[in-house]
């Protein structure tokens, strides 16, 4: 007799999940499944789970391709229970190809196709829906999106759009996901949701078109150039009752917001200063380093060094100035922000041509917070003192590259369960905004001198 095992959380059951169980029942002839419990999805940082596990563990049995049903709660566990079953072929969705390759000296590993396409009317499933998503660009980006969605119950990419034939192509064949090329319209038509990851001047067209189909946005900074066209965006949504989120990833992640909430506690006493410091340098061919009208680095990282200032100083500023290095092409290298405010200021300074300490500094009237680089993933912080041996350290979960905690929030903004509002708000979004629109004006005046 020839033994399967699989496992799954199996959240909103759904038709991809069917395909999966009966594939794996026909190979072999005794189908053992492994629904995971919270906990163990929570450790293996499967974020946003909704059923219950009585609630999995009996759709996968009226499935009624399972022989035996166990319970997985821990890592390590597929080894001993592919020893304690006498399991011959241990079978995944080809979303996991190559993960579960340490099993081979065990037993086969059989990685099965995994549906691509997930029609709507079989996921209605109580109150939730599972929210097929479609990706707008396939570039850098899009990939890491592919990998951490996997890690969000209740979303699946289930299309993806790139104007560009061969990029299309080869995102198609890598990730097994269908990809228009032609007909956006087309496009929208099989998603619930959009994820925008194209390059920057095209987020607003593509955003404010999947908005006025119906359709909730995750679009990557800087959404918009202006503040008016990103005041539009919002109203749009809200017009028609979509979630409209920016993707600006340090927003999300449960380290920053920590981190902001020890800064407003009172802690470090009134905060006076705030320093931030992202680079990254960019290959010399690459979009961020050639295109001097979309490009740059403060287009490209701006959002996140602005972010720790507009949160805990606020957008009522006395007074904003930029500062710019540009290479020959008028492509800023670095760019350094600086703000006053009536009881502050801030600095931000971002970099693709220019390397520096990328670091988050937060003084305030009794002590600072110091987050070293990378502090817009925050995975570590510390509060710190007059007295050098006074630290206060703060380690907060941080799972995968954090990308999934963004696609967390939307997923629940979406089904009505997100409560997150403060995370990046509209408001925050809109005045980023405003300062990349008064960045763009500074830098094409110096462009124009040059
Ligand atoms: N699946 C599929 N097609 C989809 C979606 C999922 O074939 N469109 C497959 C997955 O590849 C997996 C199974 O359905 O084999 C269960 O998926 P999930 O419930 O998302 O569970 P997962 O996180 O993949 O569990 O120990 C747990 C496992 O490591 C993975």
């Amino acid at each position: 007799m020839k033994k399967v095992i699989t496992y799954g959380t199996y959240d909103l059951f759904h038709e991809g999940h069917y395909n999966l169980l009966k594939r794996a029942k026909a190979l072999g002839d005794y189908l053992i499944v492994g629904v995971t419990t919270e906990h163990f999805d929570l450790a293996r940082g499967k974020v946003n789970v909704i059923d219950p596990i009585m609630t999995r563990i009996e759709n996968v049995r009226k499935t009624g391709f399972a022989d035996e049903i166990i319970v997985e709660d821990h890592e390590g566990q597929k080894i001993e229970d592919i020893q304690k079953y006498g399991v011959d072929i241990f079978t995944l969705g080809s979303d996991w190809i190559g993960a579960f390759d340490y099993l081979k000296p065990f037993c086969e590993v059989v990685y099965l196709d995994r549906t691509a396409d997930i029609s709507s009317t079989s996921l209605r499933n109580g109150r939730f829906r599972l929210v097929r998503v479609g990706i707008v660009g396939t570039g850098r980006i899009a990939p890491r999106f592919v990998s951490e969605i996997k890690y969000v119950s209740g979303a699946e990419v289930v299309a993806a759009y790139n104007p560009e034939r061969q990029s299309a192509e080869r995102f198609s064949k890598s990730y097994d996901i269908p990809c228009e090329v032609d007909d956006y319209h087309a496009f929208l038509d099989r998603v619930d949701a959009v994820y925008i990851a194209s390059p920057n001047e095209t987020h607003y067209e593509y955003a404010k078109k999947a908005l006025l189909n119906g359709k909730h946005v995750l679009c990557e900074k800087p959404m918009a150039f202006t503040k008016r066209e990103t005041e539009e965006l919002y109203r749009l949504a809200e017009e028609r009752d979509k979630v409209l989120l920016e993707g600006i990833r340090t927003a999300y992640t449960p380290g920053f917001q920590q981190m902001m909430n020890v800064a407003r506690s009172g802690k470090i006493g009134e905060i006076v200063d705030v320093e931030a410091c992202f680079t990254r340098l960019a290959n010399e061919n690459s979009r961020e380093r050639v295109d001097f009208r979309y490009g740059g680095s403060y287009l490209e990282f701006g959002g996140y060094a602005m972010l720790p200032i507009l949160k805990l100083l606020g957008s009522d500023y006395q007074d904003l100035r930029f500062r710019s290095i540009l290479d020959e092409t008028g492509v800023d290298i670095y760019t350094k922000v600086q703000l006053m405010y009536e009881n502050g200021m801030a600095t931000a300074k971002t970099g693709v041509g220019v390397k520096s300490e990328g670091q988050l500094v937060i003084a305030g009237t009794e002590g600072y917070i110091l987050a070293e680089s990378p502090w817009w993933m925050t995975k570590h912080f510390s509060v710190r003192y007059e007295d050098p041996d006074k630290i206060e350290s703060y380690e907060p979960n941080f799972q995968g590259d954090g990308f999934r905690y963004e696609i967390s929030e939307f997923v629940s903004k979406i089904n009505g369960t997100g409560k997150n509002d403060y995370l990046l708000t509209a408001e925050e979004s809109v005045a980023l905004a405003g300062i990349t629109e008064e960045f763009m004006r500074i830098r094409a005046a110096q462009q124009e001198e040059n």
